[in-house]
């Protein structure tokens, strides 16, 4: 009988210490919202739900309805379980700032925005630290995302290697699936919009991939975050979003997207980087900063830093 979440956290609480009452609460409100948001992804053509919203956010991107739909599920959530003193989304300017102590927690709400209205593969990442959202994420308590795919799954580390559940429709659980995810240190795949290839600020990283492609690697592309490292996590390889003449830090934002995710790379065994610096090392100074993002099998980034410091 596969190990519901809750049951789950009851008992990974014996060994990791600070994973107390509060936090497994959180989690649960974190993990609930995630349910109730694949409700609505699995019926969404059914709802009058797909579609722009007709505005766009704080970073000048076009909102869609289940963007908005899937932020206030996850506000709702958050502030009536009394556990989040902190939280930041993708689709709000400010922090909200409940109460003074207690667990933060960033999020985007709805990540792949563009591959919502087609039916593909899309998620929620979240990420939550102690009484302050502008620490670096390797102080992160746990980071994670559910990908609504052709199964809804969560993904998960609490600084302890990282696991996943599928969700069971049956019951209504997540059931644990994958209780230890370990990337292979060496992949066959890589990921980058390549369409943006004269557009990189780095000549090394084009010199990257031209070597990926004469080692014949294939490239796997979504457009999703949470698909395209899901799939590296599980496979191996190497997930880029570079820096550009357009986005001269890249596209994805770090406290919500490359933070999170470099996390559960390291905990799987990979490595998370902007090139410059581990991503889990960067110090926030804005909520909406972005970074450029290198993540995923340790041979694979490693080659990657060389040809970029040639
Ligand atoms: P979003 O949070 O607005 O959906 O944007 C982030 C997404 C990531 O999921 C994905 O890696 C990236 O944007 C794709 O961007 P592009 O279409 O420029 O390749
Ligand atoms: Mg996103």
């Amino acid at each position: 009988m596969a190990v519901p979440f809750t049951a789950y956290l009851l008992t990974a609480k014996e060994e990791i210490p600070h994973l107390d009452d509060d936090l497994i609460l959180l989690l649960n409100e974190i993990v609930s919202a995630t349910k109730e948001i694949a409700g609505k992804v699995r019926k969404a053509g059914l709802l009058s739900i797909l579609g722009s919203a007709g505005k766009t956010n704080v970073q000048g991107e076009e909102v869609q309805k289940l963007d908005e739909l899937a932020n206030e599920i996850l506000l709702e959530n958050l502030k009536n379980c009394g556990k989040a003193c902190q939280i930041a989304s993708e689709e709000i300017e400010d922090c909200l700032v409940v109460s003074e102590s207690g667990y933060t927690v960033a999020f985007d709400p709805l990540d792949g925005s563009s591959n919502i209205d087609v039916n593909v593969s899309i998620g929620t990442i979240f990420s939550i630290h102690k009484d302050s959202l502008m620490k670096p994420g390797r102080e992160q308590l746990a980071a994670g995302y559910v990908i609504y795919g052709p199964s809804t799954m969560l993904v998960m580390s609490l600084g302890k290697g990282v696991v996943g559940f599928t969700f069971d429709p049956e019951s209504g659980n997540f059931l644990l699936s994958h209780p230890e995810i370990k990337l292979p240190e060496k992949g066959k795949i890589y990921s980058i919009n390549e369409a943006n290839r004269d557009k990189w600020t780095s000549e090394g990283l084009r010199k990257f991939i031209d070597y990926l492609k004469g080692e014949k690697y294939t490239l796997r592309y979504v457009g999703s975050m949470v698909a395209d490292v899901h799939r590296t996590l599980l496979k191996g390889g190497i997930f880029v979003y570079p820096a550009d003449k357009k986005n001269t830090n890249g596209k994805l934002r770090l406290l919500y997207e490359a933070s999170p995710m470099s996390f559960l790379i390291e905990q799987a065994g990979g490595i998370g980087t902007t090139g410059r610096e581990r991503i889990l090392d960067i110090v926030p100074e804005d909520l909406h900063q972005r970074v450029p993002v290198i993540i995923g099998s340790k041979w694979e980034v490693e080659k990657c830093l060389e040809f970029l410091h040639f």
